[in-house]
């Protein structure tokens, strides 16, 4: 591990550094009390502090949403549960980790499992003393949930890229060794789940991320041109694979994206990222773990709304970033190379990759995995991917793709593959579409999501129609509150939740991930957004330019500014 120069923004003294940041300091490298909270038999919640340093051990702590009233008159406390989010870089399990997770979440948690937009599994539900149970089960098949949350580097995203075979392997374990290089070293997680003897906590038990670990999230994804799928640029720290063919050049690096924002304040904004050059495969480590030293040392640690690596770009300049990295690093950055991106999209179906191997992309809506009464899907997809001999890749959109399905099976399983796609339905419009969780888990959910997307979608269909648009991709994302956890601010027809039944309408992103969209509509409910879209997709019909897309129409028509920073969104 290279060594970093540790000195801390000194313009941060330690008295100012909000309340997130004591606790961490004082936290024994995120020990807390959790082990007695996790005892604490007269309420299955744990406490306000043990809440915030068990994110960093992947769990939050929710209520279920839609009993809060009803237990609020019973005079109960709320349904406390918790979301317990795994550590899978770039997506990939076994067939054997999946059957393990399948069993853990019907005996722990909910009867479902939930695959997320940075292509991992959730568990909702499970209550506070099938914690230990439920992460010392999934503790067999070789996985774990340290930092899927909390401030430091989160789950490490990789393309999933179904053609090419041998560079697919190369980026995934980049990825696999990034999260590895990147968790946080210290025996809580171990002692606190697996009931290892407890150590005194000590000065060296963090090497990278030292007591206060980082001012906030930080998330890393691995790209290859022309797809799109991880959207690159809303990647704290991007690489892009730079190829010929499938033998690998190196990266450009892209720095400073994220998506998360806050209503009515304008210091907060979604920003793409900036590429600032080209390296070596050999120096990812390197590069990674001195970008994130960098925002661990002068990012905003007295202000978390202001606290993600974007904001500290924004603040200092990326000039000075530059300045700054390559002083650390010891050397410069080559100018970046040319790449393109075509699409963020999922590629359906069956595709063959360059080793002969099949991968077939099913598509999932919302990747909400769960048996009901008329269609028991968990067991059905569970039964096919115990034949599966190929490996599992959770996509950025949500959606599972049988991957490495060798010729001589494929036969065997593509009438079973096609005949669940068939009955878990969705045509282009769901292929096009994310929705967040929000209710009832989130507890930062101002709207619907999840729930109500599919719902939306049933009635923007028979517009698209009327106007000879069934066929045409338009990406739509919605997220239950301005956080934006489906990416929405990089989708052509964005939503984001503001209130019970209201939304934010978004326009302009340009279905590649390289521009923002643009707040069109503020506050309105259904039968306005129906009412807006009908005339939208009117008028793209009558005057779109041959192969125009919709988020670049809705641009060169006026409908909404093209946004080339983060900064002018609120413009
Ligand atoms: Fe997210 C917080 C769900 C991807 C931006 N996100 C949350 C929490 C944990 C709510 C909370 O803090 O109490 C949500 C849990 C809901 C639940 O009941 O499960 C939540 N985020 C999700 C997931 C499950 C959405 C999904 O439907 O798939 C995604 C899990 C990703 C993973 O596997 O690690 C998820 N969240 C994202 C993304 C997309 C991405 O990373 O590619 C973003 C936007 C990118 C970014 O980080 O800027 C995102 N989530 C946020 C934010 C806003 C951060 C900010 O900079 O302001 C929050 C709130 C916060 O951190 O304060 C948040
Ligand atoms: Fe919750 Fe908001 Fe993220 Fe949706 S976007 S999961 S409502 S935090």
């Amino acid at each position: 591990m290279s060594e970093i120069d540790r000195s801390r923004d000194l313009s941060q003294p330690l008295e100012k550094l909000g309340p997130n940041e004591t606790l961490k300091a004082n936290s024994r490298f995120l020990r807390g009390t959790i082990a007695e909270s996790l005892q604490d038999p007269i309420t299955g919640a744990v406490t306000d502090d043990d809440t915030k340093l068990m994110k960093f051990h992947g769990i939050y702590q929710q209520d279920d949403r839609d009993l809060r009233d009803e237990r609020r008159q019973q005079k109960l406390e709320p349904a406390y549960q918790f979301m317990v989010r795994v550590r899978l870089p770039g997506g990939v399990c076994t067939p054997q980790q999946w059957r393990k997770l399948d069993e853990l979440a019907d005996r722990y948690g909910d009867g479902g499992l939930r695959l997320t937009t940075r292509q991992t599994f959730q568990f909702h539900g499970v209550l506070k003393h099938n914690l230990r149970l439920l992460i010392q089960g999934m503790r067999e098949v070789g996985l774990d949930t340290i930092a899927a949350c909390g401030d430091d580097n989160r789950g490490v995203m990789c393309a999933v890229n179904p053609h090419l075979s041998k560079l697919h392997k190369q980026l995934h374990e980049l990825a696999r060794d990034t999260s590895a290089l990147l968790r946080p070293r210290t025996g809580a997680y171990s002692e606190t789940w697996y009931g290892e003897p407890p150590a005194a906590a000590n000065d060296g038990e963090e090497p990278v991320y030292g007591p206060t670990y980082l001012p906030r999230k930080f998330k890393i994804g691995f790209a290859v041109p022309p797809v799109n799928d991880i959207d690159i640029f809303t990647q704290d720290l991007g690489f892009i694979a730079i190829r010929d063919g499938e033998e690998l050049l190196g990266f450009n690096v892209s720095v400073g994206g994220g998506m998360g924002r806050q209503d009515n304040n304008n210091k907060t904004y979604p920003r793409l990222g900036d590429v600032i050059g080209f390296i070596e495969p050999g120096r990812v480590f390197t590069v990674a773990e001195t970008v994130m030293g960098i925002q661990r040392d002068f990012g905003d640690r007295a202000d978390r709304q202001h606290a993600r690596f974007k904001y500290t770009l924004d603040t200092h300049g990326l000039d000075w970033f530059k300045t700054t990295l390559h002083e650390r690093l010891g050397f410069e950055l080559d100018p970046p190379r040319p790449f393109e991106f075509d699409t963020q999209g999922d590629a359906f179906g069956w595709q063959q990759g360059s080793n002969g191997n099949w991968h077939y992309t099913l598509l999932i809506q919302s990747g909400r995995i769960r048996d009901s009464a008329h269609f028991a899907f968990k067991t059905e997809l569970l039964n096919l991917i115990v034949e599966h001999e190929g490996e599992l890749r959770i996509t950025p959109n949500q959606n599972l793709v049988f991957a490495n399905i060798p010729p001589g099976r494929k036969t065997g399983m593509q009438q079973q593959l096609e005949a669940l796609q068939r009955r878990l339905g969705g045509g282009r419009l769901e292929q096009n579409a994310i929705a967040c969780v929000a209710l009832p888990t989130c507890g930062l959910a101002m709207a619907e999501s999840e729930r109500y997307l599919p719902d939306l979608l049933g009635k923007i269909r028979p517009l698209l129609e009327a106007n000879g648009l069934g066929d045409t991709d338009i990406t739509i994302r919605m997220s239950g509150c301005p956080n934006g956890c489906s990416r929405p601010y990089v989708a052509e027809i964005g939503f984001t939740g503001r209130a019970p039944g209201k939304y934010n309408l978004y326009l302009g992103a340009d279905r590649r991930g390289q521009r923002l969209n643009k707040l069109y509509r503020e506050n309105i409910g259904e039968k306005q957004i129906l009412e807006e879209l009908a005339k939208l997709f009117a008028h793209y019909a009558k005057e779109r330019q041959p192969d125009e897309a919709f988020g670049d129409f809705t641009v060169r028509a006026g409908y909404v500014a093209a946004v080339r920073h983060g900064r002018e969104f609120n413009d």
